[in-house]
């Protein structure tokens, strides 16, 4: 019984002593493999936080993307950052939120791409001009 308590007591307190929020999701999740390399991350915390600390986006070229991480303004919760575009590979998230305790928490998350982003803008363009191209009418 006194067994039974004291794995209760922990359970109980356990969420106490974490306090602060806590990573709750990842878009793309932590470990995925996506098609293409996405435009942005999103964090989504438990609870709202205070603010972004140091956020930062690695890609498979070691380039530095991160671009404007800022708190989703209807959603206290998450945190969106711009991913500048790079190439297929490894995109490794390194985050920092303010919670509402004061404390700073911080965490990594990664996710694969197997086509970079620049793949899919030069795509992007040729599906354009080619839409382009069959919108012209036909010369006489
Ligand atoms: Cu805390």
């Amino acid at each position: 019984m006194r067994f039974i308590v004291g794995l209760l007591a922990v359970a109980l307190l356990a969420p106490v002593a974490a306090g602060h929020t806590g990573l709750s999701s990842a878009r793309p999740p932590d470990g995925a493999v996506v098609g293409i390399a996405p435009e942005r991350v999103v964090l989504t915390f438990a609870q709202p936080f205070v603010r972004a600390g140091d956020v930062s986006v690695t890609g498979p070229s070691g380039a530095e993307l991160a671009a404007e991480p800022r708190q989703d303004p209807r959603d206290a919760r998450r945190l969106i950052v711009g991913v500048g575009p790079d190439g297929a590979g490894v995109y490794d998230v390194g985050w920092s939120i303010v919670a509402a305790d004061g404390h700073e928490i911080t965490g990594t998350t990664s996710f694969r791409a197997r086509r970079g982003s620049v793949a899919r803008s030069t795509e992007a363009i040729r599906r354009a001009l080619a839409d382009a191209a069959s919108a012209m009418p036909a010369s006489t």
